[in-house]
């Protein structure tokens, strides 16, 4: 009975961009009251004048989803299982409110773009059972609480270490056993892989301000591919990852299926947004140094895109 396994772990979604808005939708569908964790109570008037979050699907069904929602300071008792969907540089400031102190009893899912979350968050609470997951499912936001979802697409979930309280997985293998994600004992290697693709592609098409597919075209932006390729790969090596398919082959796959596309470093670019480059081909360049590799072309990028903004 995964619904009513659901409602035995209730989820707190933290972040209602796209991908948070799609999981609490896929939260709902499995029977999970999952609450709405919001950052204040303008955001909280917000959501409750919008009806709370409408999801449009690829097969033209649409989900109103109705979820209680918390503020920082509401007085309720600590979140238990908390995914998190913020932008990668909000991760700590976003949490900090829910776990007031060493991570105790509390388990964080963490699915972002990028590298480096975890080890902020495990550094900070020492004692929280952590969990990240990678997913290739599309959603793009048309208003703050109305999503369309454009690809289902895969996800897998898997443990960042083995610090914390083993009992709180319950939640993630009853969201795995209602179809929310796979689990996987390899989630670096999945985590890796798309850090490879996003570090070929995203800081590109900020630089150029062009779509995934004419990274393809312009003769500076296409020098740059195999060498951000190569690199990428030889940091991987270095932590013990091996990839199953070059990556340069990978993201130009990638670059071709969403050649008319913009990426989401274009998007945040073009809306005077902070980026995530430093958890992107900053933590390539940090992982870099810590193997005394040198990473030129992601040195570049990381550099060329701090100063865009
Ligand atoms: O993940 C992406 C992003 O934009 O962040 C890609 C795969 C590059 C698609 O645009």
């Amino acid at each position: 009975m995964p619904g009513r396994n659901m409602q035995a772990h209730p989820w707190h979604v933290l972040g209602t961009g796209s991908i948070g808005g799609l999981f609490c939708a896929r939260l709902a569908t499995a029977g999970s009251a999952a609450t709405v964790l919001l950052r204040n109570a303008g955001a909280r008037e917000a959501w409750h004048a919008a009806g709370g979050l409408l999801v449009e699907h690829a097969d033209g069904h649409r989900q109103q989803i109705e979820a209680p929602v918390r503020i920082p300071g509401d007085g309720g008792p600590l979140p238990r299982h908390l995914l998190v969907a913020t932008k990668a540089p909000d991760t700590l400031a976003a949490l900090a409110p829910w776990l007031p102190g060493d991570g105790e009893g509390q388990l964080v899912l963490l699915l972002q773009n990028g590298m480096g979350t975890s080890e902020q968050v495990r550094a900070r609470w020492p004692r929280v059972r952590l969990w990240n997951a990678v997913t290739t499912a599309g959603a793009w936001r048309e208003t703050p609480f109305h999503l369309h979802c454009v690809a289902d697409g895969e996800t897998r979930a898997g443990r960042w270490d083995d610090a914390g309280n083993a009992d709180l997985d319950a939640a993630v293998e009853h969201a795995a056993a209602a179809g929310l994600w796979q689990c996987s004992d390899d989630i670096r290697v999945h985590l890796w892989r798309k850090l490879a693709i996003n570090a070929v592609i995203n800081g590109l098409t900020a630089i150029h301000r062009c779509r995934n597919g004419e990274l393809l075209e312009i003769a500076a932006a296409q020098a740059q591919l195999a060498p951000l390729a190569r690199e990428v790969e030889a940091v991987a090596a270095a932590d013990d990852v091996v990839f199953d398919e070059p990556v340069l082959a990978l993201a130009e796959r990638v670059i071709h299926l969403t050649a008319a596309n913009y990426s989401s470093m274009n998007r945040d670019v073009a809306a005077g947004r902070r980026t995530e480059i430093d958890f992107i081909n900053g933590y390539v360049v940090e992982r870099a140094h810590a193997h005394g590799i040198a990473v030129p072309a992601n040195g570049a990028v990381l550099a060329a895109v701090h100063a865009l903004a």
